[in-house]
């Protein structure tokens, strides 16, 4: 069952490769990095560190050979077919676990099917991934695609060393526990040696749902749990330790990046394009409903209407990245977004300046460090985001200390960057506010809240998260014990 290749002591497995497959017209495959938040953080870590990486190309073509990234990684595909694309991605994944793990901002659909499905490929992902860890090795798996990898990957290879780091929130037991599946879910992670959570909000979270719907116990951050006879890893009692450890980015790489000549002369470029604004606004999102894009553009087009602001001498950019174009509540947000849009420009555009330069496209690195580096205000106002990756790039852009954050209260970020302008977006009188106060406020003020932001950025980027999350799980508890009599299932 299990391919006995080449083997690594250190393993990701994660939904995503990081790259996308693209087929030239000569018809050669060519691999691109992909864009996301996981893919981002992780692939800095492990250009270090080397390894190998396991996840699906983003296709439904054959899976190819495994094969060496750019940044040194061992790439070990794994194929989905269409079905389950459709009903492990885009359906359990995106389409029941992604709402109910963000305040069910949109409703959550429970299909069995889905499920099944979701099972299954979470089986396949442990079954390649127990093929290339080494004896010993440490695996890292990724976020809330895979929760039941943990489990599995330990019934085939109890000697490894498995940890899962949840990207997302984990929700309060009142909205987990309207999964159907919530036991198996948990017990899926229980498997794991030590789990990595965005806050230590969520890892509360994690530690009530099982003691409510298992019946564990706890001790501060370690969680016993006694197994159940129909758990996959029988009734053996086992301790898993459930803990914050925020994530960060690779700062220096991006500063250095948003210092060279090039980033710097293309965002006086962008600057000159917009009509030389007093005030840039951005927005840069992967265009879902958790990032508070609506909330965002009602509260321009109010200011709008209030005359507080008009273009040309004030105007919004807002990047929205394709994301899940194939999920039904992700076509209604687009639908809604590009008619939110539609209007705003239809009432306060005018020839040669746009109040809203919306722009539902996917860019390289340097333009979106041109981006940041061309903003006077960066709105970041989800409803609800695990950490929210953008609000620390635009700071470790800003070398020049310019530039201000409006950062809403939902975000991990805001746990960490206390000197931005927080906001709450649902209050949309308070965000108008909180983006007039960014726009106006003292710049010696601006300087000091950017500065006081670096600071953190800085020393918790994504090298230290790395360290931090490789260390816990080193140090996790103890190793589960096995039911007597198993061997090892290869
Ligand atoms: C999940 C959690 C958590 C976006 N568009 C382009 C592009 N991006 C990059 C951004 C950033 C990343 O993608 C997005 O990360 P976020 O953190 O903002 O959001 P999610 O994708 O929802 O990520 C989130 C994250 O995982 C990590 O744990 O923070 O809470 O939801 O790096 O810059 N990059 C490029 N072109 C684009 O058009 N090159």
């Amino acid at each position: 069952m299990v391919s006995r290749g080449r083997t690594f002591d250190t393993v990701v497995v994660a939904n995503r490769l990081p790259v996308d497959r693209e087929v030239d017209a000569q018809g050669q495959t060519h691999w691109r990095t992909s864009p996301g938040g996981l893919v981002t953080a992780m692939d800095s870590v492990m250009r270090h560190r080397g390894g190998a990486w396991v996840g699906w190309v983003g296709d439904t073509g054959e899976a190819p050979e495994p094969f060496e990234g750019d940044s040194g990684m061992h790439l070990y595909p794994v194929a989905l077919g269409a079905a389950e694309v459709e009903e492990f991605y885009e359906g359990f994944s995106n389409a029941t676990l992604w709402p109910i793990y963000h305040d069910v901002i949109v409703p959550p659909t429970f299909h069995r099917r889905w499920w099944a499905t979701y099972e299954a490929v979470n089986r396949r992902f442990a079954e390649v991934t127990a093929g290339v860890a080494a004896e010993g090795a440490t695996v890292w798996v990724h976020d809330y695609q895979l929760q039941l990898v943990p489990a599995l990957l330990r019934d085939l290879r109890p000697d490894l060393r498995i940890g899962w780091f949840d990207h997302i929130p984990f929700p309060p037991v009142e909205l987990f526990g309207q999964l159907p599946w919530r036991e198996e879910l948990l017990r899926g992670l229980l498997g794991a040696d030590f789990l990595g959570f965005q806050r230590t909000t969520d890892a509360g979270n994690f530690i009530r749902a099982c003691r409510q719907l298992l019946g564990t116990t706890s001790k501060g951050e370690v969680i016993r749990w006694e197994g159940a006879d129909d758990d996959l890893l029988g009734a053996a009692p086992r301790t898993v330790r459930a803990a914050a450890v925020p994530i960060s980015i690779d700062a220096a790489d991006l500063e250095q990046l948003a210092k060279t000549p090039a980033v710097q002369q293309r965002a006086a470029e962008i600057r000159a394009s917009l009509g030389d604004p007093e005030t840039v606004l951005l927005g840069v999102d992967r265009l879902d409903y958790t990032k508070g894009i609506r909330h965002r553009l009602r509260a321009v087009a109010e200011l709008l209407d209030d005359g507080e602001i008009a273009p040309p001498q004030v105007t919004l950019v807002q990047v929205a990245t394709p994301s899940r174009e194939r999920v039904a509540a992700y076509q209604e947000l687009r639908h809604q977004i590009d008619g939110m849009v539609g209007r705003i420009n239809g009432d306060y555009s005018g020839i040669g300046h746009a109040a809203v330069h919306y722009l539902h496209q996917s860019y390289p690195r340097e333009e979106m460090a041109a981006l940041f580096q061309a903003a006077d205000v960066m709105l970041v106002t989800p409803l609800r985001d695990g950490m929210n990756l953008v609000a620390k790039e635009y700071v470790a852009c800003r070398h020049d200390l310019g530039g201000a954050l409006v950062l809403s209260e939902f975000t991990g970020a805001a746990h960490e960057l206390r000197q931005a302008y927080l906001c709450n977006p649902h209050d949309i009188v308070g965000l108008k506010r909180r983006i007039l106060l960014a726009m106006r406020d003292d710049p010696e003020q601006k300087r000091r809240r950017m500065q006081a932001m670096r600071r953190r950025v800085f020393s918790h980027d994504v090298e230290a998260w790395a360290r931090r999350y490789l260390d816990a799980l080193a140090m996790a508890p103890e190793r589960p014990q096995r039911r007597s009599g198993d061997g090892r299932k290869d």
